[in-house]
């Protein structure tokens, strides 16, 4: 037995559940994924015992000369892999890397300009209850209501009436290319700074297969858990003219000391990201997701703006007559586990949603191709008309399990 099931069986337990339920499932939440056994191992090693507050060769503790080692590699491959200037790679999450940046370069009060939380953007991004929201002045862009794709004349626009500090581009629902070198003219066009929130698409950005944001940003955020498949936590990269406001606003400012584990994690995930078999794995991540959105069209859903660029899309379930609610319900207890989530001008409530988010970096780690995920389109599709049906959810719960057997977890 492990030192975990024999101090604390409890615990042991639902980790053991977890295990279970990742091996068993087919999980398509596009904002996760699953981590190598290396990176695993730099998450749970003996790092976590280690304070460092500051930065490498600047430490407010003695012993940091291997924590020093480890923020070095993580620093050196995520300016290598971004071609960045500049990196911070301790933010303990994506939201606060946002934060810090906030705090880098606003003064509460000033105005922001980002996507509409119902139209794809993110919480941190100005959403009324959260702190942006009620720290800053907020103004927001959508999708167009024809296309349900970002319209850069709104963003003109909206950039012209607002005159915001910041203008933010990202999202983490919205399955289209985002065009970063237009929002930077517009950014240049009323004097305001770019911050683009990359992590939902950072692993295709690394691959070169998403527009890269790094030259046009003045600042990019990131996650490094979703496609760039790394541990959680956030990560900071900047032109250099923003590097001292930037570390500064996140230790001292709104962090103490970092999480050396995940950080040291990061390193082995960026080491990861940088390997040629990278690429092909998210070259894998867009054609399951665009082979898969293809499918569940052919089953009787609407795929939002028709299609994906990316590694997700969203499902308007209205043509099938079912909630996002009771479509991820009836999903959950088939073994497939996805997210409701709105769609644009969606007239259901958040909690209930009228749409699905789909996402394929999991499946495709597992090494899921193109007939896999469309077999799993169909069995959406046909979980959802028989969601009644507790027997059959129960028959394609085993039959899900199967095919995961078939794709073990690394
Ligand atoms: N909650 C994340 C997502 O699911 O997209 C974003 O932070």
């Amino acid at each position: 037995m492990s030192a975990l099931g024999e101090a604390d069986p409890e615990v042991y337990a639902a980790v053991q559940g977890e295990e279970a339920r990742q091996r068993d499932q087919v999980i398509l939440i596009a904002s996760e994924n699953t981590v190598s056994r290396a990176v695993r191992e730099a998450a749970g090693s003996v790092m976590t015992s280690k304070y460092a507050e500051g930065y490498p060769g600047r430490r407010y503790y003695g012993g940091c000369q291997f924590v020093d080692e480890a923020e070095r590699l993580a620093q050196d491959r995520a300016r290598r892999l971004f071609g960045a200037e500049h990196v911070n790679v301790q933010p303990h999450s994506g939201a606060t890397a946002n934060t810090a940046v906030y705090f880098a370069l606003l003064e509460p009060g000033d105005g922001i300009l980002s996507m509409d939380l119902n139209h794809g953007g993110h919480l941190s991004h100005g959403h009324p209850k959260n702190y942006t929201g009620r720290f800053y002045r907020i103004a927001r862009y959508g999708v167009h209501p024809d296309t349900e794709r970002i319209d850069m004349e709104e963003v003109a626009r909206a950039a012209a009436e607002h005159r915001p500090r910041l203008i933010i581009a990202g999202a983490s629902a919205y399955s289209r290319l985002i065009d970063f070198e237009g929002f930077r003219r517009v950014a240049d066009g009323v004097g305001a700074l770019l911050m683009v929130d990359m992590a939902h698409v950072a692993g295709l950005v690394a691959a070169r297969l998403h527009p890269d944001p790094v030259p046009w940003a003045h600042v990019v955020t990131t996650t490094t858990h979703k496609t760039l498949r790394g541990p959680r936590g956030g990560m900071i990269l900047c032109k250099e003219d923003h590097a001292r406001a930037i570390d500064s606003a996140l230790f001292p400012g709104i962090q103490g000391g970092p999480l050396m584990h995940l950080v040291a994690a990061k390193a082995v995930a960026l080491k990861e990201a940088l390997a040629p078999s990278f690429r092909d794995y998210q070259a894998r991540v867009l054609a399951n997701a665009r082979s898969m959105a293809a499918a569940m069209a052919e089953g009787g859903c609407r795929v939002v703006s028709g299609g994906t660029d990316n590694h997700l899309f969203l499902v308007d379930l209205r043509p099938l007559g079912v909630t996002g609610k009771d479509a991820e319900a009836a999903l959950g207890a088939a073994g497939i586990t996805v997210n409701k989530n709105l769609i644009p001008n969606d007239p259901a409530k958040p909690t209930v949603t009228s749409g699905l988010r789909i996402g394929t970096p999991t499946v495709s780690s597992r090494g899921m191709g193109e007939p896999e995920v469309r077999q799993v389109a169909a069995w959406i599709c046909e979980a959802i008309r028989r969601r009644e049906d507790a027997a059959f959810l129960e028959g394609l719960r085993r039959e899900v399990a199967a095919l995961c057997a078939r794709f073990p977890l690394p």
